[in-house]
């Protein structure tokens, strides 16, 4: 299968768009899709202007229990075929485990997306044998408790600190193609989450790598607004605000479930710059 490899971040033009398929049984926001119908949906977010797709089979959110890696695999793997078979789009795995990840990128994924920044044992070895771009995201704790109670002296100085160290460890495995993400709602508080959003500009600067923000339809944006409390729709508004706070530090991705809406609203934002 040709590796569909993910040109460089269009820093200028604004950020590339990340559609999210989630091909969980218990995916909250979008009900849970189906294998059969995991495909077709990522196809038409790639028609709706999405520039990738992240394709993951285990539940990072906050309470999730871990998922067995046969199980992880047979929900992502066909999935990541089929789309590969209908485009030569760029696709990313969402998972924290090697032998996923090696698997995602047989059937023909481009990009490992880890939400554990490698730290997974055999991952940094992996990641480099794979010669595929990867995202290092931040993670306070593990998802079944990493909401109980996140702390930090300084939250932007910590996560920057913990990425630079992230990339200086997959660098010095000689991975070549490395993405940072601050991991909005990953061990964090509202207050965390915005200082994180603010210094978008800032963890560009500092860790001189492009930037993912995944800030879509996730919980501080009801902890802003009481009305949003189901994880679907009621949290578009919040989630395009924070898709153009991104855009404006510069983030060179975002993750995003409303890839019609929020590449609408990136258009409004770029003829303006
Ligand atoms: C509603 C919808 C409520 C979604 C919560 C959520 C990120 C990520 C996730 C992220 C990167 C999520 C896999 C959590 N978030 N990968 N993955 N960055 N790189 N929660 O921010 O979407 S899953």
């Amino acid at each position: 299968m040709t590796p569909i490899a993910l040109p460089p971040p269009k820093l200028a033009g604004g950020p590339y768009i990340m559609g999210i398929l989630n091909v969980t049984p218990d995916s909250f926001s979008d009900g849970g899709v189906s294998e059969g119908a995991a495909a077709p949906r990522g196809l038409a977010m790639l028609e709706a202007g999405a520039d990738i797709i992240d394709v993951g089979g285990e539940s990072t959110r906050p309470g999730a229990a871990p998922v067995e890696e046969r199980e992880e695999m047979a929900r992502v793997v066909p999935v990541i075929a089929a789309l590969r078979a209908a485009t030569r789009a760029p696709i990313s795995v969402d998972t924290m485990k090697p032998s996923v990840a090696i698997a995602a990128i047989s059937a023909g994924a481009s990009m490992w997306n880890d939400v554990n920044a490698l730290r997974a044992p055999g991952a940094l070895e992996t990641a480099a044998s794979l010669h595929r771009p990867v995202v290092l995201m931040h993670m306070q704790g593990e998802p079944r408790s990493m909401q109980a109670e996140p702390r930090y002296d300084d939250v932007v100085a910590e996560v920057i600190a913990f990425l630079q160290a992230r990339v200086r460890a997959a660098e010095e495995r000689g991975i070549e193609d490395i993405w940072v993400d601050p991991g909005i709602g990953f061990g964090k508080t509202l207050e965390h989450n915005l200082a994180l959003l603010r210094a978008t500009a800032r963890i560009v600067e500092e860790t001189r790598k492009p930037v993912l923000i995944g800030a879509s339809r996730k919980r501080f944006i009801q902890a802003l607004d009481e009305r949003a409390k189901d994880a679907g729709k009621s949290r578009l508004g919040g989630s395009i605000a924070a898709a153009l706070i991104a855009a404006h530090g510069n983030a060179g991705m975002v993750r995003v479930h409303d890839v019609a809406e929020t590449a609408q609203a990136l258009k409004v934002w770029r003829a303006t710059l």
